[in-house]
């Protein structure tokens, strides 16, 4: 009777240790921006193709560039019920209201690559984002060391309001304070593109053409557009005007390996796997950093042809 029932005990746990219990399967909203450049295109990748990998069913919102759609697509999510939120907000502020009604889903939200100015910080997780101000002080010291401190330039902006673009202006303009012959003689949004940074690089050399020594770019695309604008004004970008960006994807390293920009500051867009495990931490219910910072550096025209080959974005 005793051997049966061991031999029984032991075939129920054989068995009950032979099934997979499959952790719930999560369903996930993205409220992405836009695909304005090839930064925003590889982080869209980043984050499906990690949800994928995680086996999550994720419903994707592209923004078009506008809050009212990302908004739209929060209240969409909650009246699904998803399991939780991965938001890369497009500006900083007008976040409050929509927040409080998914706190009150009780349904986690975890930033990506941007913030948000909001009243109550438990509106959010978490933040996996660079610093920006980081960012912008790393190109402005490269400028002013390759410029001994005397410089004019001019500024392509990235879109009005966004962390980035604020934060970003910020510290390279902390930089540029610090020395007298350095100035900013204009500075706009080209909104992160190539299209509309060529453009507004073409209206400040007519306007000031042989004044700017070199342009600073909030983002690659911008760059790209103000290189193509110096070369059809007949100077050398790179050379009699030199472009320093951020953002480090493999375009602005081709321009480098072709002499056209100076240096790239890296800008990590690869944030899925960082923002999936942040979001399945707050399902769990367990503690999560604030901001999941990124380290970026800064890369060097001499250095993009023993590089390129090697990035992943
Ligand atoms: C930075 C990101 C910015 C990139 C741009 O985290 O928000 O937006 O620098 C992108 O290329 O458009």
């Amino acid at each position: 009777m005793k051997k049966t029932l061991a031999k029984f005990a032991a075939a129920v746990a054989l068995s009950a240790a032979s099934v997979i219990v499959p952790a719930k399967e999560l369903v996930i909203g993205f409220s992405q921006i836009g695909a304005e450049s090839a930064w925003r295109s590889a982080e869209t990748e980043s984050v499906k193709s990690e949800a994928k990998n995680r086996g999550y069913t994720l419903k994707f919102s592209d923004a078009q560039q506008k809050q009212e759609n990302q908004i739209k697509a929060l209240r969409s999510f909650v009246a699904q019920g998803v399991d939780g939120i991965v938001l890369a907000p497009v500006v900083e502020t007008g976040w409050d209201r929509v927040l409080r009604e998914v706190k009150r889903a009780g349904i986690p939200v975890v930033l990506v690559d941007r913030g948000i100015k909001v009243s109550d910080p438990s509106l959010y997780t978490s933040l996996v984002a660079s610093d920006f101000v980081f960012e912008g002080k790393l190109a402005g010291s490269w400028l002013a060391q390759k410029t001994h401190g005397i410089a004019n330039v001019v500024e392509l902006q990235g879109g009005p309001g966004a962390a980035p673009a604020i934060d970003r202006k910020k510290g390279f303009g902390e930089i540029v304070d610090e020395f007298a012959g350095m100035n900013i003689i204009a500075s706009q949004t080209g909104e992160w593109t190539r299209t509309k940074g060529k453009e507004v690089m073409e209206a400040f050399l007519k306007s000031q053409g042989d004044k700017i020594d070199a342009v600073y770019a909030h983002n690659d695309d911008m760059a790209l557009g103000a290189i193509q604008a110096i070369k059809e004004y007949g100077k050398k970008p790179g050379k009699d005007i030199l472009v320093v960006s951020i953002d480090g994807v493999k375009s602005a390293f081709e321009a480098m390996v072709d002499g056209d920009l100076n240096a790239t500051v890296d800008c990590n867009p690869l944030l899925g796997p960082l923002a999936l495990d942040a979001l399945e931490a707050a399902i769990a219910g367990k503690e999560v950093e604030k901001w999941i910072v990124q380290k970026d550096k800064i890369n060097l025209m001499q250095d993009a042809a023993s590089m390129i080959s090697s990035r992943k974005f």
